[in-house]
């Protein structure tokens, strides 16, 4: 199983080698700032969250994912973050994919929602801490993105 490829945008970035995961204010194979978070992309994210309900999303990051199609990432929650009344909004680019929305146990009942380009996908209170994961990107060839999805993941992680 291959693993999405990751960097960020914004004010810090997400961040897993050798030593484990963390969030950073620089890019660990550059030694610089990430890059900052377009404006367009932080508005986009703001106004999803709003449009489910959360009146205050401050993102700090935008974790960029590329799958090929033989990608995968398994059932995890999204817990590095301080502040969990602060939701997370997911943007998906390209290729499908299947995503499994679990509950708060790992092997609870598992809803499979399928991403295309353009959805955007906000969860949060009772449910900021659910498992997820993708299970299965579909083969394609997309007119921007070739063989890969990305997905843009934000969140207020400080
Ligand atoms: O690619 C996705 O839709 C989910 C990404 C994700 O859950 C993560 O990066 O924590
Ligand atoms: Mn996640």
């Amino acid at each position: 199983m291959m693993s999405a490829e990751i960097t960020n945008c914004g004010r810090v970035g997400w961040h897993s080698d050798r030593q484990g995961y963390r969030y950073t204010e620089l890019d660990p194979l550059t030694g610089q700032s990430w890059p900052a978070m377009p404006i367009c992309l932080q508005t986009l994210a703001v106004s999803a969250a709003l449009k489910a309900g959360y009146q205050a999303f401050t993102p700090d990051v935008c974790l960029i994912n590329r799958y090929s199609i033989d990608s995968k990432m398994g059932l995890h929650q999204d817990r590095d973050e301080r502040d969990f009344t602060q939701p997370i909004v997911s943007v998906s680019l390209g290729l499908s994919a299947n995503f499994v929305f679990a509950g708060s146990q790992r092997n609870g009942p598992r809803q499979h929602i399928l991403l295309e380009h353009g959805d955007v996908l906000v969860w949060g209170g009772q449910l900021r801490k659910n498992y997820h994961g993708i299970s299965k990107v579909l083969p394609g060839d997309d007119p921007l993105t070739g063989q890969h999805r990305i997905n843009l993941t934000f969140r207020q992680a400080l």
